[in-house]
């Protein structure tokens, strides 16, 4: 555990130099609207997830599962963690709780693997056994879902998991970077994944009939999804980190192809055009698209009572954007409310039982700040 720091941070301690990084939204100070508290910091720290006891499950890219008690400060090891490819933009991934967790303990975890023919994200099924000193362990992890095919390269995993209201385990799978899997329904790369908490294919998937893979796809046509979120509606969002000018926020219909990479309305960074999405009306369009990008990670959407202006927005951390990006929802559309200049990656966004926002910096060395917002 990297030496934790409790400071309530300045705007100046926050903010990089200039505060109006932002072209579709005012930048924001945050010191204007809440409190940023640096809780604790952690190497390469990549999601994260409260348990019900109010301690605070992070993941660290390289392979370790920690537990931090966010009142003391102190952090404990999670062992039996599966083995992960570390490199790239591989490695250890998600963190999420079932929803029964308090009864079943069953916890999932998201991770890249190596095997024939690359690698690729796998998802992890398990129970937390927590012991006296702080930390614990998994027990009886099996996978229960992976990317096929494994592929070369070490990006675009996606492997950000949530549970819906329905019950069912959501997970996205990223393209790998390898583009026209997106489109290839013999593949699960570069589409929104349902599955029930077992990991066996729900019978009303939009392709359950076709069995294998396909059976699993929600949606299809997606880039590199590293944030989803249901609204108190029930209705998912889910976010995609597109090519050069094309960041786009998504919601998410049942068998919906997002069209990429046919359509989008940013261009390869190689700069090959892809046409816009007007150009192409079969495909579903972004609610929102940011150019320049903001690189989005990490996705809720507030239903807390902390912030009780903000209930029902989207909150994305940007990793490029250094920022967290407030969004406002309406019927059927979205928009970009507000920018807050964080002056450092944000990797991943938490709600805490209280109803307070928990940021996870990105970062090696000296690592990946956690922390919490609060109001003025
Ligand atoms: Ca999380
Ligand atoms: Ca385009």
């Amino acid at each position: 555990m990297a030496p934790y720091s409790r400071a309530v941070l300045t705007c100046a301690a926050l903010l990089s130099a200039a505060c109006n990084s932002g072209n579709t939204a005012p930048t924001t100070r945050p010191a204007e609207a809440f409190v940023a508290t640096s809780v604790a910091q952690f190497a390469e720290p990549w999601a994260m997830t409260f348990l019900p006891d109010g301690r605070l499950l992070v993941t660290e890219k390289k392979g370790a599962l920690k537990l931090l008690d966010v009142v003391s400060g102190k952090a404990g090891d999670v062992t039996g963690v599966p083995p992960v490819a570390y490199g790239g933009q591989g490695g250890f991934g998600d963190v999420l709780l079932h929803p029964d967790f308090a009864k079943n303990r069953v916890i999932y975890v998201s991770f890249a693997e190596r095997g024939e023919g690359g690698s690729g994200g796998a998802v992890a099924r398990g129970t937390l056994a927590l012991d006296a000193n702080g930390g614990g362990k998994l027990e009886g992890l099996a996978v229960i879902w992976r990317q096929v095919p494994k592929v070369d390269g070490q990006g675009h995993f996606g492997h950000r998991l949530a549970f819906g209201p329905d019950g069912k385990l959501w997970i996205t799978s990223s393209e790998r970077q390898k583009f026209t899997p997106a489109q290839d329904m013999k593949s699960n790369l570069g589409k929104v994944v349902r599955l029930n908490g077992d990991g066996s294919v729900p019978a009303d998937n939009p392709f359950s009939a076709q069995g294998g893979v396909t059976a699993q796809v929600w949606s299809l046509g997606h880039r590199n999804v590293l944030g989803i979120a249901f609204d108190a509606q029930g209705r998912l969002y889910a976010h995609e980190m597109g090519p050069r000018g094309g960041d786009e926020l998504n919601i998410i219909d049942k068998g919906a192809n997002y069209g990429y990479p046919i359509v989008s309305n940013g261009d390869h960074y190689n700069g090959r055009d892809i046409p816009d999405h007007p150009t192409r009306p079969e495909f579903k369009a972004p609610l929102v698209t940011w150019n320049p990008v903001i690189s989005p990670a990490g996705f809720v959407i507030y239903s807390g009572a902390l912030f009780p202006a903000w209930k029902g927005n989207g909150f994305i951390g940007g990793l490029s954007s250094q920022s967290l990006v407030r969004i406002e929802f309406g019927e059927g559309t979205a928009r970009e409310a507000q920018r807050f200049d964080m002056g450092r990656r944000i990797r991943e966004v938490e709600q805490g039982p209280d109803g307070a926002i928990w940021l996870l910096e990105d970062g090696v060395a000296p690592g990946g700040r956690l922390l919490k917002l609060t109001p003025r």
